[in-house]
């Protein structure tokens, strides 16, 4: 038995007998949205997991131990800030652990504790890409590199449009990484619905997205898979209106000498502060849409 590793007995138990269990990251509780509203989302999306007939997993480190599955007054601990909460992808893990911090989970770090616990399937908002400097920078996040390793499905609303998304999709081709609309053949970039980059394999139901999955298992491919969900037309933020926004954030970074980790939560927030709000709904409304698909696959998979 791993020491570090608490699974909630709930989701233990619903392993065991093969029932359906999605995972779900701190990162975004803790550095990727503003109080309250983290807390409720949080809250929100282990409730339409639930309501879709599937058991959350939220993961984070609480005093250095991974847990998988969380109680509500953790979720109020990663969300209130009022203790530190180191930022965790693979990189940190050992350290957090052994120095009995807290701690939330990237993509990266909760694929890692979602795949040592036996869960396949893992809703976010959207994953680290390559950054638009990333020739100079070498900025390339740590979750392109989990996903070509570990074998999770992520359902995500694409990279956000900080990154470099035509390099991001390149790096996601050069890893092996599969990526698959889910009832789209253009990529997302988050707070909109298309990106302008064609994709390659598409799934329109939860059914058939779990038998792509199902055969990912039988060949025994060890790394994951991105389901690329777009954010529900009604929540949309058009490209050409977020660009203004994201290169005045992009400008700030730069002229602040903000680096490595401290970079992605930075550029969130100040695209939140510049849209005045209006990519929070955005944001709310994508990963709400991203939990209850990951939850209807999961179940189409244990069915
Ligand atoms: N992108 C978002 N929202 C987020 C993140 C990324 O739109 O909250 C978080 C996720 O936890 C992701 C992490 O795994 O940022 C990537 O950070 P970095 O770019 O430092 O690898
Ligand atoms: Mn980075």
């Amino acid at each position: 038995m791993n020491p570090y590793l608490i699974i909630k007995d709930e989701i233990r138990e619903a392993l065991r007998n093969g029932r359906p269990v999605v995972a779900l990251e701190s990162t975004v509780i803790s550095h990727g949205l503003p109080w309250p509203d983290n807390k409720t989302l949080a809250l929100e999306m282990e409730q339409i997991i639930r309501s879709e007939g599937a058991v959350p997993a939220t993961v984070a480190i609480i005093g250095g131990k991974i847990r998988v599955g969380l109680d509500e007054a953790h979720i109020d601990l990663l969300a209130s800030g009022r203790e530190p909460v180191a930022k965790v992808s693979r990189r940190d893990m050992a350290y957090v652990c052994a120095k009995g911090m807290h701690g939330a989970t990237t993509v990266a770090g909760t694929m890692i504790a979602a795949h040592m616990a036996g869960i396949d399937f893992f809703a976010t908002g959207g994953t680290g890409g390559v950054h638009r400097d990333a020739r100079e920078s070498f900025d390339i996040s740590a979750d392109l590199y989990e996903l070509s390793r570990t074998p999770v499905m992520v359902v995500s609303s694409g990279v956000k449009s900080i990154l470099d998304i035509g390099a991001t999709l390149e790096y996601l081709e050069s890893l092996g990484i599969p990526v698959m609309g889910y009832g789209t053949d253009d990529f997302p970039a988050f707070y909109s619905r298309r990106s302008g980059y064609a994709l390659h394999q598409r799934a329109d139901t939860p059914q058939e997205a779990a038998k792509v999955w199902r055969a990912h298992k039988a060949l025994g491919l060890q790394n994951g898979m991105l389901l690329a969900n777009p954010v529900p037309p009604e929540a949309e933020i058009p490209f050409r209106e977020m660009e203004s926004f994201i290169r005045r954030a992009l400008e700030e970074q730069h002229a602040q000498n903000i680096r490595g980790k401290d970079i992605t939560p930075f550029l969130l927030g100040r695209i939140k502060e510049l849209t005045e709000g209006r990519s929070l709904q955005t944001n709310l409304a994508l990963l709400r849409n991203n939990a209850r698909t990951a939850a209807r696959v999961a179940v189409a998979f244990a069915e």
